[in-house]
């Protein structure tokens, strides 16, 4: 069980880190925070939190430490110098690395007596300590469970299991989804700019269809775990015709169709391939090498 008076070291003060470090304040802990660059810690000193001047001094506060730093290679210089005073010590990553990365990250711990756990923060700082936000753990069960209470001021938590790589994993493959709906959303944006009207009252009816889309995903997803595409809801050669029509209609208003003449070369991929009368869905296998 957390000892929520107990102490906790925030290494990294970006605009995630901020946030982290303010909702576990705010939360009545005893929060020693340190960043690269001095400066960033005025208002959370002001909020309660002690200032370290350098990582070995932030981590001898004792506790968890909790580092949200720019990307892999900063986390081993940032950790390495103190790898001795870790020895025994709770250390929670929440930078975004790839699964091998956090692997390695894991190795070097173990390698070091060290107890590590890896997080994927699927929020924006804004998100911290609001429903919606989301963190994935995966790596040691015992800084998990130990340290849950702790996870749960900042977002609602999933332990994803003891390879360190997983919450990366997903996470990385969730934004792999994130931001080619993104850009095509841009792209509808642009082009009902192009014909006089806003990105604001595309948004107000692009979201409701989008947010409802995903409700499909349950579906897509028995389909691609089954492997069989023969039975379509839209198939590969409907799919051409859609977004031929998407392409023109964007062209139309001077906009180039970049985002789905990308989802075009993988469905044409398919339909060269002898495939037009299966499932959309199938172009999955073609980014997998089509193996079967
Ligand atoms: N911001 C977001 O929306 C996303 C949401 C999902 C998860 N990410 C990840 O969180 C990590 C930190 O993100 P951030 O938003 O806090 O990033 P920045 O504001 O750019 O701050 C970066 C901090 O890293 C420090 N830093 C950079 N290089 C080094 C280094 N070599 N040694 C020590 N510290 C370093 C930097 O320090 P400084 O530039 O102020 O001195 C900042 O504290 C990140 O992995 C996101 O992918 C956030």
């Amino acid at each position: 069980m957390t000892d929520m008076r107990a102490p906790v070291t925030m290494l990294g003060l970006g605009a995630m880190g901020r946030a982290l470090a303010a909702a576990l304040v705010d939360a009545g802990r005893d929060v020693t925070v340190w960043n690269r660059t001095p400066g960033k810690a005025g208002a959370l000193v002001e909020r309660g939190a002690v200032e370290a001047a350098g990582v070995r001094d932030a981590v001898s506060a004792g506790g968890p430490v909790v580092v949200c730093l720019y990307d892999h290679a900063s986390v081993r210089e940032t950790l390495d110098p103190v790898a001795a005073e870790l020895r025994g010590r709770a250390v929670v990553n929440l930078t975004t690395t790839t699964p091998d990365e956090a692997r390695e990250l894991a190795k070097w711990a173990d390698g070091h007596g060290i107890d590590y756990l890896d997080g994927a923060i699927m929020a924006t700082p804004p998100m911290i300590g609001a429903p919606g936000a989301q963190i994935l753990y995966s790596g040691s069960r015992e800084v998990f469970d130990g340290h849950r209470a702790l996870f749960e001021v900042w977002a609602a938590c999933v332990y994803d299991g003891a390879d360190a790589g997983t919450a990366s994993l997903f996470d990385l493959a969730i934004l792999a989804g994130m931001y080619p709906l993104f850009a095509g959303f841009l792209q509808g944006a642009a082009t009902v700019r192009a014909a006089g009207g806003t990105a604001a009252e595309f948004a107000e009816r692009a979201a409701p269809f989008l947010a409802a889309m995903t409700g499909s995903f349950s579906h897509i997803a028995r389909t691609v775990d089954g492997g069989d595409y023969g039975d379509p809801v839209q198939s590969l050669d409907w799919t051409v015709a859609a977004l031929d029509a998407i392409g023109r209609a964007t062209r139309e208003q001077g906009v180039e169709p970049v985002p789905t003449d990308m989802v075009g070369a993988l469905v044409r991929a398919q339909t060269e391939a002898g495939r037009g009368a299966e499932d959309f869905y199938r172009i999955v296998e073609g980014m997998a090498g089509d193996r079967k």
